[in-house]
């Protein structure tokens, strides 16, 4: 059996969000799109909830009319996409028949594999959107097997209670939820090699031959490469790169290192690496750009190696580090540091991922600041006690629970089945504003509704024959 490699090159999508802020303009990506669709990559990474937003907010792009243009020079390779569950782009709960909408939308527009993924790993928060996935996903597969992919991501991270076992039973209850694929996704870089290789090794055995497992790590701490060559060994089928001009650092393990690593064994991915290079030096004009507007500090390149000290993700780890700044109590990092798996063990172990990790983080500053546990609480705090962005992995700490919620009422069941339905509602709301052009409208303003509405503006503006130059300059603010 054939133990090929296969990549995603996250290029076009986590590749400038962890180094440039997000800032790729469309434009900047077109000339190396009929290249990059001839390496012969399994996907490339090319939408998700900070393209989305950013194109709206600060590049005057309709993420839409990107994604379209993409679909339209990327004829061979699935463009891949990451969703956050039943929030979708946002940082809400939708109700399901938005969930259902936009789904569809982003098959219809080009999207081949949706990664989706719930911070809390409650896989209630996936129903609804992997039941749209599959929907409108299998009739795509039915014509072309590689589009049309649900892929159902782990949020990793580390605890007691995420062991093995956990792990390997919600990959088989997403499994049986109907994903093709299970993703390993590790944003805070937290995996290590030895672990990646036992993880993936237990996947394996679990789930179905045919069902892909695909990894997805940082190299912030300067352990991505090792990650990957483990997992490999492991056999994993599927992992994340970025070409040299935007990988390394805090974005994926660089491409072309892996592909020659690879080339000759058992595992080679198949990619030339000649092929790679005039992509390559396309992309190095661009970081150029980057840099020089200001988007892309340098810094992001080194490695960081607070995360594999202090055991929290770095992005985690600055933001107390303000907090404390700001309180002018910066003296009190290591108390905090000990403090946050205190918190975290009594609201049952959440992910350290957005946004458990700002919650917790900040629970655990107030904790030491105020010099009593819980005396302060922020509304997220509390409404992750009520459980109102889902399970937790654990039961909480009670006497902790009470304190914090102050007889408020705790739900048990799926936070989105208190939702109504919200797509018909936004509609008249987007047409009564007079900027309807099209249904991916609604799903542009309900995902980020004061983003999208400066959008318009600046879009009728343009479109009215209003200089957009003009336009930009801040007579629309945006
Ligand atoms: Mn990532």
């Amino acid at each position: 059996m054939s133990k090929k490699v296969m990549i995603m090159d996250t290029i076009l999508r986590d590749a400038h969000q962890s180094h440039a802020a997000t800032r790729m303009r469309t434009e900047q990506m077109l000339p190396a799109l009929p290249l990059l669709d001839e390496v012969g990559y399994y996907s490339l990474e090319g939408w998700g909830g900070a393209t989305f937003d950013t194109c709206m907010r600060f590049l005057h792009e309709d993420p839409w009319e990107r994604l379209r243009t993409l679909r339209k020079y990327l004829k061979k390779t699935p463009i891949q996409m990451l969703l956050r569950g039943q929030n979708l782009l946002g940082y809400r709960n939708y109700a399901d028949d938005l969930v259902d909408k936009l789904v569809e939308k982003c098959f219809e527009n080009g999207i081949g594999v949706v990664r989706v993924f719930d911070a809390l790993n409650d896989p209630r928060n996936l129903q609804a959107s992997m039941k749209a996935i599959k929907k409108y996903g299998d009739q795509i597969k039915a014509k072309d097997p590689t589009r049309g992919i649900c892929e159902a991501a782990i949020s990793y991270t580390t605890s007691p209670v995420h062991t093995l076992e956990y792990f390997v039973k919600l990959a088989k209850t997403y499994e049986d939820m109907g994903a093709d694929n299970i993703c390993i996704k590790d944003m805070a870089n937290l995996l290590l090699p030895f672990d990646a290789f036992t993880l993936v090794k237990a996947l394996r055995e679990a789930l179905r031959p045919e069902t892909k497992i695909h990894l997805h790590t940082h190299n912030t701490t300067g352990t991505g490469d090792m990650v990957n060559l483990m997992a490999i060994q492991a056999g994993v089928d599927i992992v994340d790169t970025a070409l040299s001009p935007l990988g390394n650092g805090t974005s994926q393990p660089a491409t072309e290192p892996l592909v020659a690593t690879l080339k000759g064994t058992e595992y080679d991915t198949g990619i030339d690496l000649e092929k790679l290079i005039p992509i390559a030096n396309h992309f190095k004009k661009v970081a150029a750009e980057l840099e020089k507007e200001g988007s892309l500090n340098p810094k992001v390149r080194q490695v960081d190696v607070n995360t594999l000290i202090y055991q929290v993700p770095g992005g985690m780890l600055s933001n107390l580090m303000n907090q404390l700044k700001k309180a002018g109590k910066e003296d009190k990092l290591n108390e905090v540091l000990a403090e946050v798996p205190n918190v975290r063990r009594d609201c049952g172990y959440p992910p350290l991922v957005t946004p458990s990790s700002q919650i917790v983080g900040t629970q655990a500053v107030m904790n030491v600041v105020m010099g009593e546990r819980y005396k302060m609480v922020t509304k997220e705090t509390r409404d992750l006690f009520a459980g109102k962005y889902g399970q937790l992995p654990m039961p909480v700490n009670e006497e902790v629970a009470e304190k914090v919620l102050k007889g408020e009422k705790r739900i048990t069941y799926r936070p989105a089945d208190d939702l109504e339905p919200e797509y018909e509602k936004l509609k008249a709301e987007v047409i009564e504003k007079g900027y309807y052009t099209q249904e991916e409208d609604v799903l542009s303003y309900a995902s980020f509704p004061e983003v999208a509405e400066n959008f318009f503006k600046w879009r009728k503006a343009k479109d009215e024959g209003v200089d957009s130059d003009l336009a930009k300059t801040g007579v629309y603010p945006v």
